[in-house]
């Protein structure tokens, strides 16, 4: 079984997302999620979610490409979450383009192009006018 895993907040959960979940699972067979945590993104990524890590998470897990979603608490987790889940391939937007070619000693790394024109940051942007 080939693993991949991808990493990412997924705040008001758009094509954009389901786009780079749906080619991250056409890469292997069973697919891990790990979505920031509501304290690391506030910490760590400067974000303020809409939604929490719990309702972010249900969303996740109901996308058919979806087989795990587990929590992201720090920058420094990726490494040992290789190793534990066996992953064969860490996929992530291109917006982090060689950002993650350090995991390149643990598995195979992927950088996918984003789905231009949509953000959870333009949503926000939209809803205010
Ligand atoms: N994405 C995309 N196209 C968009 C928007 C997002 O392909 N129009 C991708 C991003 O490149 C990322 C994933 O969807 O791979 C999740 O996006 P975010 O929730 O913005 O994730 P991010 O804040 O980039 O977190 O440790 C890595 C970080 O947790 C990544």
């Amino acid at each position: 079984m080939k693993k991949v895993i991808t990493y990412g907040t997924f705040d008001l959960l758009h094509y954009g997302h389901v786009n780079l979940l749906q080619r991250a699972k056409e890469l292997g067979d069973y697919l891990i999620v790990a979505i920031s945590t509501d304290e690391f993104n506030w910490n760590k990524k400067q974000k303020k979610c809409y939604f929490s890590y719990e309702e972010r998470k249900r969303l996740v897990e109901a996308i058919r490409y979806v087989d795990l979603v587990i929590p992201e608490e720090n920058w420094e987790q990726k490494v040992e979450d290789v190793k534990e889940f066996k992953v064969d391939t860490f996929v992530i937007g291109d917006d982090w383009e060689g950002k993650f070619d350090f995991l390149k000693d643990y598995c195979e790394v992927v950088y996918l192009p984003r789905t231009p024109e949509i953000s959870t940051t333009q949503i926000k942007k939209d809803l205010k006018k």
